[in-house]
This record gives structure tokens, sequence and C-alpha cells, in this order.
């Protein structure tokens, strides 16, 4: 532990019981007027992030929001992206001088989305930030977020980020704490002198996955998953050099007794090795190679992204679209001890696939369609209508944090398969012979102009009294609409939160723009239909939705609005 100058004057102080208080500076400010907070926290440049005042200014627009009770502690960490150690280092200063009592750090500043969200809960905290811009690129040229995570350990609902909003556009100061950067990289304490005289201020440095293993190994049968990985069944995790490389090793190495070989890419890295720490067909390359190489091909493959909070599933030279994985998991639940006695309900968003609402009508059990963001999950989590919630975006969890899981949903399938003792193929075969198939893909087209983009949501809504009843192809539009959610529990409303269009066999396409890019537009076309017939399952699904995709293009104009031909990442 180092102990530095305060401290030891802080230590003195007490000798000498003299009162040595923290020395804090309230510095002024200009308001920057674009800290919007999108569908995850605050996400920009990681240039725009460092300019003066910025990260400061909405950090403090939080603490100004938020009323902080006495000795409150806030948990800290983030994915270990470029600028992370530097933010750290203001937050705690500012946490300081806004009155925490005790900040707890994961260790070098590493915090996995899941492990914050359960850190949070397990220690009864006053909520965490997370620094990480989740899985946007990262490096100097790349992207840095941030975001604040309540006492339930979930992401602040929107009540809470439009108020920080509104403040972070008028804020004139900030306060901070004076004192030198305080040791991150060790386990322990650091103990300063606080506020007010005889008071202490603790930085809490925790191992930032011992916590997580446990509650991972508290929930899943890691005996069984154990001996399938002993049995010759050959899995390959690819971290993609972000946060969950140290989480990995703890637990499929030293916990599940996994060769040294399942795992790729798990040394952590400021720019995550020049890549995008997406999980998809498309940005995690590396382990589709390996899971897609014919006879040589292993059993399973898995894949999470820049936080941790995201997961792909592979089998054998297979793709397990996130809204089949979801489906599964709640079919299979009772399968894994933790959900052994049946779930509550399930939720998914809105542009998600209906193949978990399948699941939830044989179970009879309630399944609700909130907006995109793990935030609208929360409230149904924390009353107790849903257990397992998950998105088509590779996200997918349970009540056991407030967040999306990645390597929660790996071990997930894992102990499944190791109960079943069925390749991922065949457990997703047999799914859709019970439930039928929903047939699913996005299409995204990155970095669009604004204007473009707006133009091309613009055009689809002038079209919202006509379309009705009018015919394209096999298909009739039934109705359109903007979608908006209400909370069942909070009563809150959410509104444009995607364009739909809704054909009579049940089929739809939604259009919606991202709100996690930070460069233009981000446009995402979900498309999907539903597959009845057996003997069309394993038609890949940009086949079985060819007639879907070109009729998403006739009524957006997309090409002739934004000149792009073909979408950017498909999934
Ligand atoms: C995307 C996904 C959304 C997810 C969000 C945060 O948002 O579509 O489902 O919750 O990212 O995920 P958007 O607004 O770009 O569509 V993560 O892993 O960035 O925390
Ligand atoms: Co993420």
């Amino acid at each position: 532990m180092v102990v530095d100058f305060v401290n030891i004057l802080y230590i003195l102080g007490n000798q000498f019981e003299m009162s040595f208080v923290m020395q804090v500076n309230i510095v002024t400010t200009s308001a920057f007027q674009d800290q919007k907070p999108g569908t995850s926290g605050l996400r920009k440049k990681v240039k725009i992030f460092q300019q003066p005042h910025y990260l400061e200014n909405f950090v403090q627009s939080f603490f100004d929001t938020l009323t902080v009770p006495e000795h409150a502690t806030l948990v800290l960490g983030g994915d270990g992206r470029y600028h992370n150690r530097q933010a750290i280092q203001t937050i705690i200063k500012m946490a300081a001088a806004n009155g925490f009592s005790r900040v707890l750090v994961g260790q070098a500043g590493i915090l996995s989305t899941p492990a914050a969200s359960h850190v949070i809960r397990k220690y009864q905290t006053f909520g965490g930030m997370v620094l990480s811009a989740s899985h946007n690129q990262g490096g100097i040229h790349g992207d840095f977020g941030i975001k604040y995570n309540i006492g339930n350990g979930g992401p602040a609902p929107e009540k809470i980020t439009d108020e920080v909003f509104a403040r972070s556009k008028v804020i004139t100061e900030y306060k901070i704490a004076d004192f030198a950067d305080v040791d991150i990289d060790n386990i322990g304490e650091t103990k300063l002198a606080g506020l007010q005289a005889g008071e202490v201020f603790t930085v809490q440095v925790i191992d930032a996955v011992a916590d997580y293993a446990d509650l991972m190994q508290s929930l899943f049968d890691f005996a069984a998953i154990k001996t399938l990985l002993a049995s010759g069944f050959e899995i390959k995790f690819d971290a993609m050099h972000a946060v969950t490389g140290p989480y990995a090793k703890e637990i499929f190495l030293k916990r599940l007794g996994a060769p040294a070989s399942s795992l790729v890419n798990c040394e952590p890295l400021e720019d995550f090795g020049g890549g995008h720490p997406d999980p998809n067909l498309t940005y995690a390359e590396d382990l589709v190679n390996i899971m897609f190489a014919g006879e040589n091909a292993l059993d399973f493959g898995a894949a999470s992204d820049g936080d941790g909070d995201r997961n792909m599933i592979l089998g054998q030279n297979f793709f397990v679209t996130p809204s089949d994985s979801l489906a599964v998991l709640a079919a299979n639940a009772t399968l894994v001890p933790a959900y052994a006695a049946g779930i509550a309900g399930v939720a998914r968003s809105m542009p998600t696939s209906g193949a978990v609402d399948r699941v939830a009508a044989k179970l009879n059990i309630p399944c609700y369609e909130t907006p995109t963001g793990w935030k609208f999950f929360g409230n149904l989590m924390d009353a107790g209508k849903v257990t397992l919630c998950g998105e088509e975006s590779f996200g997918t969890s349970s009540s056991h944090v407030r967040e999306k899981d990645g390597l929660w949903a790996v071990l997930f399938w894992l102990n499944i398969i190791a109960v079943k003792k069925q390749s991922v193929e065949a457990i997703l075969k047999a799914h859709w012979q019970e439930f039928g198939r929903n047939v699913y893909s996005r299409h995204d087209y990155e970095a669009i102009p604004s204007e473009a983009a707006n133009a091309v949501i613009a055009h689809i809504k002038s079209q919202f009294s006509s379309l009705p009843g009018a015919r394209f192809g096999s298909y009739t539009v039934a109705s359109c609409d903007d979608f908006s959610y209400h909370d069942p529990i909070d009563g809150s409303v959410s509104h444009n939160q995607g364009t739909r269009i809704l054909f009579s066999d049940g089929s739809r396409i939604v259009f919606r723009l991202s709100g996690t890019g930070t460069e233009g537009a981000t446009l995402r076309i979900y498309l999907e239909a539903f597959e009845p017939d057996v003997s069309k399952h394993h038609l890949d699904a940009q086949v079985a939705l060819a007639e879907m995709i070109t009729i998403a293009m006739q009524i957006s104009e997309l090409k002739q609005r934004t000149g792009r031909d073909a979408p950017t990442v498909i999934t």
C-alpha cells in the first residue's frame, strides 16, 4: 500500500490529536451542451473526454443530481481502455470532495460491467461508476465512456439521466479534492483525511474478479461443467483483449480446469489490440475462423465485449442468434441449479425476436417487451416479475445482477450442454422443432450522416397512414407505429423507441437509430419472420429473409437517401 503525504499527515494528526481535513478545490467551469447519456451512459471520442473539465463536469452533474447520503460508498472501475486510469484518479478525488466516505475500486481500475453490478449489490453501496464505451473501439483515437449505476446495481433510469443532462448544460463549478494519485494496483486500503475534522476518506482496492467468480460458482453446476470439459469437449473463449480476460482465466482455468488453450485474446489491452471489442460474426473474426473450420472446428466457442456484458455463442460450424439464445436459456433454465425451481418471467427488448415469447407462453409465465437498453429491465427484476432478460444485441442475463452478463451466458450454455449432453446445433434444432423458428437478422449501417439517417426515419413515418393494407410480394402490412413503453412498475413512459412495420403473418421490420455510436448516426434494421416448417429451419437467415430485406430497402429508400449499398455489419 502506498502511503502518500496526506495520509502521513492524517496519521500524524491522530497521533498529536490535531485535526487535519481534506483540501477541496472548487473549480469554475463552463458547461458543455453535448453530455446527453445514450442507450448506456455517455460515450464520446477519447479526445473529447480529454478536454479540460469534460469528465469533471459530467461527474459533478451526477453528484449534484443525486442526494449522496452521509458515509456513502461508491464502486468504481472500468474496462481498462485508454484513459481509464486517469479518469479513475479524477473520480476518486471528486467522490471525496462530494462527501463519499469510501470508494471501492477494482484492482488496476478494472471491473467488468456485470462484476461492478454485483459488487454494488453485494456491498450495498450507493451505486457505482463504470468507465466503458463497451463494444466501441478503444485507444487514443477510439471511444471512452462513463455510466452510473444505482444502488440496485443497474443502469440509472432515464429519469436520472435526463436530470443529469439538464444539469450538465448549466453547471458552473465542480468540487475536487487535492491529494496525490492513490495506489489502485495493490489490494488494500488508503486512508486520507476526510472533509471534516476526525473523518476519514478511504480508497479500498478490491480483487476485481473474486466476488464475481464466487457468484458464478454459486449459480451453476461447476462440477458438471468441469466433467464436461475433462471429457474432451473442446471450447474456445475469446475475450477480444477486453475486460473478461482475467475473469475467464479465474473461472475456466482455475475453477473449471480447462486447458490454457481454451482461451484466446485474454490479455486486456488499452486499445483492445486495435480491434472492435464487439462479439459478433464480423468483429470476433479469430473465434469465427476457429469455430467454422469444418471438421476441425471445436465443440463450443464464445466471446464477450469490451466491458464483459455481451456474449456470442457458437457451436461447431454453427452460430446462435442472441434472440434464440435467450429462448433456449429460458426453456432449459431448470437444468441450472440457480433456476431449478423455475423462472418468474422473462423480458426482451422490442427489437429482439419473439422466440422467447413462445417459450414463455408454453411455460405459462409472463413475457415483457421493453425498449432497447438494460435500464428498462431493472424495475421488472426488482419487482420479482422477471428472472431472465435479453436483447438481440448479444446481451443476456438474469436477476443475479442488474446488467447483462457475458460470462454468465457462456456458463449457462455450458451447464445446459453438460446436462443434456448434446451439441449446440442439436439443442437449437430441437428447440426450433418444438417452438418453431423466429428467423432473425439485424443490418447495421454505421456512421452515416445524421441528416440522411433522420431523413430515412422521417420518410418511413410519412408512410404510416398509407402502408397498412399495402402488399409487398407475399407480405401485407398490418400496421406500423413508433414503439412506446409504459413501465408497469413506476408508470414512466418512453416514446420513440423504434419504428415498426408489422406484417399480417406476424413478421416485422424495425428501424431504429443507435444511441451508442459516436460518429454520425448508426441506423439499425431488425428483420424477423416466423418459420414453423421444420424443413426450412436449416436455411441461412439472409436467404430466408431475402424478401423482407428487399421490402425494407423499398419502404425506407435507404440506398437513395444514404448512398449506402450494403450494411456495415450483419448479425
Ligand atoms: C446497443 C444495443 C443495445 C444495448 C446497448 C448497450 O444500443 O443495440 O441493445 O443495450 O448497445 O450495450 P444502440 O442504442 O446502439 O442500439 V453495451 O454492451 O454497449 O453496454
Ligand atoms: Co457492453
